[in-house]
C-alpha cells in the first residue's frame, strides 16, 4: 500500500545574496529530503518589503533566488518552485490570521525586535506582522513540517498557536506545523563575528558571509580572515565560538562526525583549519555555482518552471483560503 508523503513548507527571502547560512541550515536540507516528502518552497518577496529595498534590484534578487534554488538542487519534478507574490492567497489569509492574533504575541517576536534595532529609521507595521504572513505562508498549504534554521523557530511556534486558535475558534481546517530543524548547520554565525547570526542584511560587512557565489579566492580570503581566539585548540567548543562555527561549516560539508573531525586537526594550527574549511566550502558550492551561471542565461526555462510552480501552488491556497474565509463569514 502506497502511504502519501507529508508535505512540507518552506521559503526564503530576495533580500541580498544567498549565503552560506541560509544553505546550510535550510536550502541543502530541503534539497536533501526531496524524496522523502511532498515538497513546497517559495521565494518570500511579500516578506522582503518589510524592510524598505530598491524595486528594480528586489525584482532582479527574486528571479536570481529562484535560480539559484534550483541550482543547489531544487528537482522541479520532485518540489513545487514559486513566488509568493504571485499567489494573492497568501497576504489574504495572513489578514485572516492578524485579525486573531494578539498584539502581545507579535511583541515577543526577536526577529521584530532585532530587525527594528537594525533598521531604527523604517520601522514599519508590515515588519511587526511578518509573522502572520508567515503563518500563512505555512497553514495555507497545511504542511506537516517547516525546514528552516534556528532563528525561524519561535516565528514557527506562533504559526502553531495561531492555527490550534483558528481550528479551536472556527473548526478544524489547519494542519498544526512542526519545525524541522537540523542537528548541525542550524545557526551559522557571521565569520567577522560568530556571535552574531551570518545574515544577508550583514553582507555590507566584507568579512561577515560566504554568498553561494562568491569565487573560491574570495572565499578563501573570508575564511583565513576569519574571527577565531588565542587558545590554540581546534575542539567542539560552543564556549569558544569562532573556532566552533568554522569546525560546523566542515563537519556540513564533509559529513564525517565530530570525534574523527576533532582528531583530524589534532595538534594542527587554526592556519590549517581554516585552508581545510576553505577547500570543504569551495569544492561543496562549486557545482551549484557553475549550474547557477548556467541556469541565469535560461530565463525562458526559469520562467516556465516558475509558472507551473505558481499553478500547483495556486490550487492548493485557494481552496484553503476559502475555507477559512467561510469559516470566519467572510462571503
Ligand atoms: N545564519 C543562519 N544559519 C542557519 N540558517 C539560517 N537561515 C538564515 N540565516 C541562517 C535560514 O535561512 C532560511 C531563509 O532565511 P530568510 O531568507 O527568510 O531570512 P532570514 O532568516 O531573515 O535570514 P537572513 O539571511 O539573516 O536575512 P536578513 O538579513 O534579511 O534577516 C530560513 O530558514 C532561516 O532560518
Amino acid at each position: 500500500m502506497q502511504t502519501q508523503k507529508a508535505r512540507v513548507f518552506s521559503g526564503i527571502q530576495p533580500t541580498g545574496n544567498i549565503h552560506l547560512g541560509n544553505y546550510l541550515g535550510a536550502v541543502k536540507n530541503w534539497v536533501d529530503r526531496q524524496d522523502s516528502y511532498e515538497n513546497i518552497f517559495c521565494v518570500v518577496n511579500s516578506h522582503a518589503i518589510t524592510i524598505p529595498q530598491d524595486p528594480k534590484t528586489l525584482k532582479e534578487k527574486t528571479y536570481d533566488l529562484c535560480a539559484m534554488l534550483l541550482a543547489c538542487g531544487i528537482d522541479p519534478k520532485k518540489s513545487t518552485l514559486f513566488i509568493q507574490s504571485q499567489v494573492q492567497e497568501h497576504t489574504s489569509l495572513a489578514w485572516l490570521l492578524t485579525c486573531i492574533t494578539p498584539m502581545g504575541d507579535l511583541s515577543r517576536m526577536t526577529q521584530f525586535k532585532d530587525k527594528s534595532q537594525k533598521n531604527p529609521k523604517s520601522i514599519f507595521a508590515g515588519l511587526f506582522n511578518y509573522p502572520n504572513l508567515m503563518s500563512a505562508d505555512i497553514l495555507l498549504y497545511k504542511a506537516k513540517f517547516v525546514p528552516v534554521g534556528e532563528d525561524q523557530k519561535q516565528h514557527i511556534e506562533l504559526a502553531r498557536d495561531t492555527a490550534m486558535r483558528f481550528n479551536r475558534d472556527y473548526g478544524e481546517i489547519f494542519v498544526v506545523p512542526e519545525p524541522l530543524i537540523m542537528q548541525e548547520g542550524a545557526r551559522i554565525m557571521g565569520l567577522d563575528d560568530p556571535t552574531k547570526k551570518m545574515s544577508k542584511s550583514s553582507s555590507d560587512k566584507p568579512n561577515h558571509s560566504i554568498a553561494l557565489i562568491d569565487e573560491p579566492d574570495v572565499i578563501l580570503k573570508k575564511i583565513k580572515k576569519a574571527t577565531t581566539d588565542s587558545e590554540g585548540i581546534i575542539a567542539f567548543d560552543k564556549e569558544r565560538a569562532g573556532v566552533f562555527n568554522l569546525l560546523t561549516i566542515y563537519q556540513c560539508f564533509c559529513k564525517q562526525d565530530k570525534v574523527s573531525i576533532e582528531a583530524e586537526f589534532s595538534g594542527k594550527g587554526y592556519g590549517i583549519l581554516k585552508e581545510r574549511v576553505a577547500e570543504a566550502v569551495i569544492e561543496g558550492l562549486r557545482p551549484i555555482r557553475e549550474m547557477y551561471s548556467k541556469l541565469i542565461m535560461e530565463q525562458d526555462y526559469l520562467h516556465k518552471i516558475l509558472e507551473e510552480g505558481t499553478q500547483n501552488a495556486q490550487a492548493i491556497a485557494s481552496a484553503t483560503y476559502k475555507e477559512a474565509k467561510e469559516k470566519m463569514g467572510l462571503i
